[in-house]
């Protein structure tokens, strides 16, 4: 059977399979597309069935998650660890609390961080987990409730070497919190057994601020390539939250101009500049709709969500040189990158999950636009969550710089190791491809290593 049936047939039989659940099939198509110039030079793969095990997840946990919430009435959610691939470390990757999670959003997520953590060089396996439940409006007795009841089941399958928790969208330094409590109570251990925790009781310098920052500095990484930078670049920014704040705030230090961010409810263009203290008061202290920000900054413009024009994202019809998606998946689609190349934007760098639909992502490599592809662009997150276990089993602690500088050595090594994979698969500069085919490579060689589990 030719390379291309054999990956035909592995997305029918995972079709089959596991109806339903087309944001996992996205990711799988992604990947194994892009694998097909190793698959070709490399028959081991295929003789050793790593396609068909790499799919399937070792383990997936799902669970009843009953709460109790502030009118004393009974609250029902489902909660979700998929623990998909331990090949090369213990299972590792992010909690999603949001009204869409399913099992295949939790899929998708937990397969892009095997080689996403592949791709850090640390020793950290993929998983992902969350639950359907939507903490906008909910009091903090109700969320902790939530998060207390969501651990009660959760801390009988993770552990600092076997899986490692941490956040994603809805999950932040609060739940995190809540999440670790209740932990140590059930416990009765001090583990390092989540990450993103606070300063005072384990967390790492710097984690907070390092998806966006490491975003930030794979872009700088991919201008610099072109004898370009960040500086003096007009940025465009989606979403608001932990990726989008860091982003916009790396972006002002290196001398770019971040205009726009945007939450669920609508997006901000401030043509002077995003005031980052504004978005950090609206979004992390007060948890407010971002409408607040031209309250205070009456020459910026709002637009809510249901007046963007049909099928596309606002955000990317403002003129920018360098755009990052850093809210969802599917947020930029064929008609968001044909205005954004038609106005002269010339890298994508990706801070969200899968957030470009497969043609946009199909315009962007006809077209000749550059692109930080996510498992790649967005891996400082979850590398610093390994500093931050390491400083954990080491019981030291860094200071912000030490731990910031090993951030963007990680970040550039994730660069070259992209860009030199692609040039080795004879199209240099496809760090789509690079970065799936180097990412792949060492979890495949590992599970070969180790037999038929
Ligand atoms: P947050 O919850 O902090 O922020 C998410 C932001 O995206 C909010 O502004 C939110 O708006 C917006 N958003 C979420 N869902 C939607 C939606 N369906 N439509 C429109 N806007 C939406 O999450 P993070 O910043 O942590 O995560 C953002 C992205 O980055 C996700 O794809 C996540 O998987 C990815 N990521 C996160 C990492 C991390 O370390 N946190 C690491 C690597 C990737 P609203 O508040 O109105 O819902
Ligand atoms: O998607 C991701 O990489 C994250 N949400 C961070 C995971 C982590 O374990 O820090």
């Amino acid at each position: 059977m030719s390379v291309e049936k054999y990956i035909n047939k592995i997305m029918q039989s995972t079709m089959q399979s596991t109806p339903g659940q087309v944001e996992f099939y996205q990711a799988v198509e992604e990947v194994l597309s892009s694998l097909l110039p190793l698959l070709h030079a490399e028959p081991k793969y295929d003789n050793l069935n790593i396609l068909e095990r790499i799919v399937i997840p070792e383990r997936q946990i799902i669970f009843r998650v009953v709460w109790q919430d502030d009118a004393g009435r009974i609250q029902t959610n489902i909660g979700y660890r998929v623990q998909f691939n331990s090949a090369i470390g213990p299972y590792k990757g992010g909690l999603r609390f949001h009204p869409s999670v399913n099992l295949g959003i939790i899929k998708f997520l937990g397969f892009e961080q095997i080689f996403k953590n592949s791709l850090t060089g640390l020793q950290i396996g993929g998983g992902k987990g969350g639950s359907n439940f939507d903490p906008k409006g909910k009091s903090d007795g109700e969320i902790m409730r939530f998060c207390q009841s969501f651990m009660t089941e959760l801390s009988k399958h993770i552990g600092e070497t076997i899986d490692i928790p941490a956040g994603d969208i809805g999950v932040g330094g609060r739940e995190i919190g809540y999440l670790f409590g209740q932990y140590k109570r059930l416990t009765n251990n001090f583990d390092g057994v989540l990450t993103g925790k606070g300063i005072n009781w384990g967390g790492s310098l710097a984690r907070t601020e390092a998806t966006g920052f490491g975003s930030v500095y794979f872009a700088e990484n991919i201008l610099g390539k072109q004898n370009d930078s960040v500086k003096g670049k007009i940025a465009t920014i989606s979403g608001s939250g932990n990726v989008a704040i860091y982003t916009i705030q790396k972006l002002i230090e290196l001398g770019a101009k971040p205009v726009t961010c945007s939450d669920s409810r609508g997006m901000i263009y401030d043509k002077n500049g995003i005031h980052l203290d504004t978005l950090k008061l609206i979004k992390e202290v007060n948890r407010q709709s971002l409408e607040e920000y031209v309250i205070i900054h009456p020459e910026a413009t709002y637009l809510p969500v249901h007046k963007y024009p049909e099928n596309t994202n606002a955000v990317w019809a403002v003129p920018c040189d360098i755009a990052f998606p850093s809210a969802t998946q599917n947020e930029l689609n064929l008609n968001d990158i044909k205005n954004l190349h038609k106005n002269g934007c010339k890298l994508v760098c990706e801070g969200a999950n899968m957030p470009t639909t497969p043609e946009a992502v199909a315009f962007i490599q006809s077209n000749k636009i550059l692109y930080g592809p996510a498992k790649a662009a967005n891996a400082g997150g979850v590398a610093t969550s390994q500093l931050e276990m390491s400083q954990n089993a080491s019981m030291a602690r860094w200071g912000f710089s030490e731990v910031d500088n090993k951030l963007s050595n990680i970040m550039k090594s994730i660069f070259d190791l992209s860009y030199n994979t692609s040039k080795e698969f004879g199209d240099e500069g496809n760090l789509m491809m690079g970065a799936n085919i180097a990412g792949f490579r060492k979890v495949a060689d590992s599970m070969i290593d180790q037999g038929a589990v």
